[in-house]
């Protein structure tokens, strides 16, 4: 596999050297700073490939785009869309010409990835990302009064959702709200609750069926671009994989992904396999559905959670938690084998430690939640040294 690491760019304090020390060759990045919807120039990524191609000793390429942003109208369906899609079309085209031609996308409704916690302690003294069943009920019920918010959660949830609202200080509110916010990448907007109801309530009447339509009506306009311009197209799922405020999630399990790929069947309609998000739905086999999609996987993303009874997960060691890292290593592995048994010639897989813990002198950098250094370091040497291992036993490329 190609050993990947996400860069957010000239301001992210991880430079390309350190992701270069830590081992990876291929940098996932955007051009976080172009509003969504709005078309990437040429230039704008041609300078951007080349700040990666600066010290050429590093040799480092740009090997997917994570992400290009679909617009929220296009999630919503609403209004008159060609400019949109013209947009999204060009921007692929753009990033073809200059040679980056995988691109992770997601089609979450108005949050990207979410959690409760951004710095929850571990043993000895680093942090981890969480998920808390109880205080994103709070949030949820108590702080948005979202109508029909305590239907969503379990009424024991929503018991200690109740607690924990009625103890808790104005500041620990606040803060729960922005660690609901951090998701969203790079300069993003981040809503208040005002913004937030708002938000939510251009959603009204979007259902699972409207959502996937949309999505199907996307990739129906953009996938016949990035076959002629020779673009994988990547899904990223729902993270975590379950509908979240009201609102519709429709990349959460295997049936979704195979609903997705089969209504637009092209292999440039693919899959970014995300360890981690997938991980956190109670029914998902992450193995297992990664052995099922394996010929539409275009990136993975390898991280591991650890899943509690009620809803909570807490982001877990890359080799630890509840998914089987070795088993889906070995499922990458094998596939990367067909393909290139198969004459492929793009048959490496790029991967990325996702996440990381906050370790040792990674405490109080200001590194985008999830992305430190030694965390991710330590995530992508051991996931390293699974791939070595299991390519040396089975005799299989790397
Ligand atoms: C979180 C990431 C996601 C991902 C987007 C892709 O760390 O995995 O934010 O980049 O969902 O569009």
């Amino acid at each position: 596999m190609e050993q990947t690491w996400r860069w957010f760019g000239p301001q992210d304090v991880v430079t390309l050297a350190q992701l270069r020390q830590a081992g990876a060759t291929g940098v996932v990045t955007a051009l976080h700073d172009i509003p969504y919807g709005e078309v990437w120039s040429v230039e704008a990524i041609r300078e951007r490939l080349g700040l990666i191609a600066a010290d050429a000793s590093f040799g480092l390429r740009w090997s997917v785009v994570e992400s290009l942003p679909v617009h929220e109208r296009i999630k919503i369906g609403e209004g008159d869309l060609s400019g949109l899609f013209d947009a999204y079309r060009q921007s692929m085209r753009n990033l073809a010409a200059c040679g980056v031609t995988t691109i992770c996308y997601n089609f979450m409704p108005v949050l990207d990835w979410t959690r409760t916690e951004l710095a929850h302690p571990l043993p000895g003294g680093g942090t981890a990302l969480r998920f808390n069943a109880h205080e994103f009920a709070a949030f949820d019920c108590c702080m948005l009064e979202r109508a029909g918010a305590e239907a969503d959660h379990p009424p024991e949830v929503v018991a200690r959702a109740r607690a924990w609202f009625a103890r808790s200080t104005p500041a620990q509110r606040a803060r729960l709200l922005a660690n609901i916010m951090a998701g969203l990448p790079g300069a993003y907007e981040r809503y208040d609750i005002p913004a937030l109801r708002l938000a939510l309530a251009r959603y009204r009447g979007i259902g699972r069926a409207e959502l996937r339509a949309n999505l199907v009506r996307f990739l129906r306009e953009v996938i016949p671009t990035a076959e002629e311009c020779g673009i994988r197209m990547a899904i990223h799922p729902d993270d975590p994989p379950r509908g979240l405020m009201g609102l519709p999630r429709i990349v959460s399990t295997g049936e979704d992904i195979a609903a997705l790929l089969d209504a637009v069947p092209s292999p440039a309609n693919g899959l970014t396999l995300c360890s981690g998000s997938l991980g956190a739905g109670p029914g998902n086999d992450v193995p297992a559905i990664a052995a099922r999609f394996a010929g539409r996987i275009h990136f993975a993303h390898l991280r591991n959670v650890a899943k509690e009874p009620d809803g909570s997960f807490m982001e877990a060691d890359h080799l630890g938690g509840d998914t089987d890292m070795v088993a889906l290593v070995s499922v990458l592995l094998h596939e990367q084998a067909r393909r290139k048994a198969g004459g492929d010639a793009h048959w490496r897989i790029p991967m990325r430690p996702d996440h990381g813990h906050v370790l040792l002198d990674d405490a109080g950098k200001p590194t985008h939640p999830g992305y430190p250094a030694i965390g991710r370091l330590r995530g992508l040497a051991e996931i390293r040294g699974v791939m070595t291992a299991l390519a040396k036993v089975n005799n299989l490329p790397l």
